[in-house]
């Protein structure tokens, strides 16, 4: 059996997605990335974190040419822009405030965090990002944020009041590292803030894609509390979000030093009635992913046999679980629209579909488009809701397949 990241407990398997490249390697045409992995996900018997069986380097992953731009959703840039707020008012309210951003990819949180003059510093590896964040006036360094990087930034930058990572902290197999470092830059009262996909919303939803190379670990209030404790820190709260299908964000302070807020507690009873202790729910899991992926892969099957023409609509890393694990290719969807420049004129991971410009979808010519960037629905609706009023249907697999609007 494999051992826990966390605890070193008995991980048991409860799925398999096969063989997956990088979800982020959007390449041009001639030049087909060989690196694949085998994707696997289960659940620690002694601690609950769920996680994969092998982790993929983290340089494949991060580097300068990564494509992921957090500005791309209007809606996110309006989340990040709150939570900059939010933790200024909460954390920041004293002379000298120290906010640090693990992952702070083009400065979506931080700029307003450098806006308002507070020291700061966010750690960055990917430089194609990192680049763009320094163009907004944020203090950014290329290194991954870990126990020794850390260290490193202590004397310059002085103790943190918040250290924030969205989207990130489930990226970092090694979190003992990860929290060791985060012991040392924290102020005695200072809080460690970070929000991620929740396990609870993925196995209610099916949503499987948000298992993919980057998404090593899927977080629950269980998972995280005992990996508070583990570092001599305690989950003091709980807040469930709507953004990227439903994630929740943790505050630990070190053990004792802030009061621990009932939803914690709620949190964790819910957890447990929910069944998320129980390994059935896993294999039921498992089951609804098989189905899913057969119902799509039928589905689409069946359109291009009807003649009609279909497409996707967001090139996300999250497809690249569901397209490799059906074998969905360009013979199935012959293109996919995307606002990223830099993943435009390139192909999706092994699916080899080729990407262009989310601008020319005003005038698609298509039938169906299969909405790979689900949680950004409303959003993309919105602004295109003239593919529905043309008689275009949008094809959705969250949490099952269906297709929805049009004629
Ligand atoms: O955790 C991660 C999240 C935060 O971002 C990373 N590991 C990688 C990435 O995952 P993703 O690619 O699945 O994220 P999104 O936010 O679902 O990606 C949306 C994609 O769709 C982007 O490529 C931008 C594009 N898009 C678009 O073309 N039109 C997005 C919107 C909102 C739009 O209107
Ligand atoms: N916070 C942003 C970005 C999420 S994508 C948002 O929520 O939209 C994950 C980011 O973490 C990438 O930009 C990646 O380069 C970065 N990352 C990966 N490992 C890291 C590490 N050890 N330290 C800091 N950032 C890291
Ligand atoms: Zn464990």
């Amino acid at each position: 059996m494999t051992r826990c990241r966390i605890c070193s407990g008995d991980v048991q398997k409860f799925l398999d997605l096969g063989e997956q490249p990088l979800s982020d390697a959007f390449r041009p045409a001639d030049e087909i990335a060989s690196f694949t992995y085998h994707l696997q996900m289960g659940r620690c018997l002694t601690c609950g974190a769920v996680q994969q069986l092998a982790e993929v380097p983290r340089e494949q992953m991060f580097h300068a040419d990564y494509p992921y731009f957090s500005s791309g959703s209007s809606r996110m840039r309006e989340h990040f822009r709150r939570t900059a707020e939010h933790l200024m008012a909460e954390y920041c309210g004293h002379d000298g405030a120290v906010v640090v951003e693990i992952g702070c990819n083009d400065g979506v949180m931080l700029e307003h965090v450098a806006r308002a003059g507070l020291a700061h510093l966010g750690f960055e590896p990917s430089a194609s990002v990192a680049e763009v964040a320094r163009s907004r006036g944020v203090r950014v360094t290329t290194e991954f944020f870990d126990a020794d990087s850390a260290r490193a930034h202590l004397g310059s930058l002085g103790a943190a009041d918040v250290v924030y990572a969205a989207n990130t902290m489930c990226h970092l197999p090694y979190l003992d590292s990860v929290l060791a470092g985060v012991e040392e830059i924290l102020a005695p009262q200072g809080v460690l803030v970070f929000e991620d996909p929740y396990l609870g919303d993925v196995i209610a939803k099916t949503s499987f894609d948000q298992i993919y190379d980057e998404h090593f670990y899927l977080f629950s209030a269980q998972s995280v509390s005992g990996l508070a404790c583990q570092h001599g820190f305690e989950l003091v709260d709980v807040e469930r979000l709507p953004v990227h299908g439903g994630e929740v964000r943790y505050t630990l302070a070190r053990a004792g030093a802030r009061p621990v807020r009932p939803a914690v507690r709620a949190m964790l009873d819910a957890e447990a009635a929910s069944g998320l202790g129980d390994p059935a729910t896993y294999v039921a899991f498992a089951a609804r992913v098989t189905a899913v992926r057969d119902d799509l892969l039928a589905t689409l099957t069946r359109l291009r046999d009807e003649g009609r023409e279909v497409v996707g609509y967001g090139a996300t890393a999250k497809s690249a679980t569901v397209l490799n694990l059906a074998g969905i290719g360009p013979d199935l969807i012959d293109r996919v629209y995307d606002s990223t420049p830099a993943k435009q004129g390139r192909l999706t991971p092994g699916s080899g579909i080729p990407v262009v410009a989310a601008d020319d979808f005003a005038s698609t010519t298509a039938d169906v488009a299969v909405l790979f960037a689900w949680n950004h629905a409303e959003e993309i609706k919105t602004n295109e809701a003239a593919f529905e009023q043309g008689g275009g249907q949008w094809l959705e697999y969250v949490p099952e397949v269906r297709l929805v609007g049009g004629r």
